[in-house]
């Protein structure tokens, strides 16, 4: 086998798959050949992808039969595996809930008490119960956990919640949450030293591309007499770019916007003078 080689997994197919292999070409790594493929390399970066199954990859990076991996923060803590956190990735974001019928009484986790809890995520659920003094029966099932208590398998369910609407047309409603979820970058706990430098330059790129999603590159025009007010409005790499325009008495300022502030800032902006205001996405922010 070839040692240069840094080797990720990534989820085959499902929620985590799309964002994963994006994330990698956002990072210029050219990937071929990825529909229903095992593994495939890149062409012009040292790197060999893995398509698993999101549970086995905690296993697989603990092993070291894959370098590093990406998944769900709930299916590396379910799995309870040696890998270690590198980056978090902003996507495929999630909480692990219980929830209950609509009907049912609620006052608190003490109301879960002798309950039977459907879910995929047993460790994680017995150690919440656990940490709460409540004993419950775990009832484990592997998907379609909200139809449970509709069919009398189990009381309450513990699962994965985004927007709220798969509980929300079982009849269910969610009252504790158990763990606030994305997918990760994780990575096996003994890398050789050149997979390590790989993986540094693999970081770096994602850290770019990571950031320049949380910024916005803005243009616009402003009167001179106003330049002072409206450059002090604005952060900026180091400080904003201006630039006299064609018209006299007119310039173009340039600057970068963090997505936090950015609406305030927008209108405050405009507010103080500045017209034809340009909103451009950045690709990539190497600092
Ligand atoms: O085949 P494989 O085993 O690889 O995939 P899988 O079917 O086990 O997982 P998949 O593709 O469904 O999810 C992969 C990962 O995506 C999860 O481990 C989470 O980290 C993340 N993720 C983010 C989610 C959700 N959001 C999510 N909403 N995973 C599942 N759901 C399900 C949830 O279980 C429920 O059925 O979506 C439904 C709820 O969605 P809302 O929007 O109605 O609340
Ligand atoms: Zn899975």
């Amino acid at each position: 086998m070839d040692q240069t080689k840094l080797r990720i997994a990534i989820q085959k197919s499902g929620r985590l798959y799309e964002d994963s292999v994006q994330l990698l070409r956002e990072c210029g790594i050219d990937l071929r050949n990825v529909k229903d493929r095992l593994k495939t390399e890149s062409d012009n970066f040292p790197l060999e992808v893995f398509f698993l199954r999101d549970d086995d990859i905690p296993q697989y990076v603990e092993d070291g039969v894959a370098d590093i991996g990406i998944v769900g923060e709930n299916v590396l803590l379910e799995k309870n595996k040696q890998a270690a956190v590198v980056e978090k990735l902003g996507f495929g974001k999630c909480r692990l809930s219980v929830a209950i019928p609509r009907s049912m009484e609620y006052e608190g986790v003490t109301s879960l008490q002798g309950k039977r809890i459907a879910t995929s995520y047993p460790f994680l659920v017995n150690k919440f119960l656990t940490e709460n003094l409540v004993q419950a029966e775990i009832h484990e099932i592997s998907g379609s956990v909200e139809i449970a208590p509709g069919i009398g398998l189990a009381d309450v369910v513990a699962d994965l919640v985004s927007s709220g609407s798969t509980l929300f047309m079982n009849g269910l409603k969610e009252v504790e949450s158990i763990l606030q979820s994305q997918a990760v970058l994780v990575k096996n706990s003994s890398l050789g030293k050149q997979q390590e430098q790989l993986l540094e330059r693999l970081l770096f790129r994602i850290r770019a591309v990571k950031k320049a999603k949380r910024n916005k590159y803005v243009l616009m025009n402003a009167p001179n007499e106003k330049l002072k007010d409206i450059i002090s409005l604005l952060p900026g790499m180091r400080s904003p770019t201006v630039l006299p325009l064609a018209e006299p008495g007119w310039s173009s300022v340039h600057s970068v916007l963090s997505e936090d502030r950015f609406w305030d800032i927008i209108e405050e902006l405009k507010a103080a003078g500045a017209e034809g205001i340009l909103v451009v996405p950045i690709e990539k922010m190497v600092m």
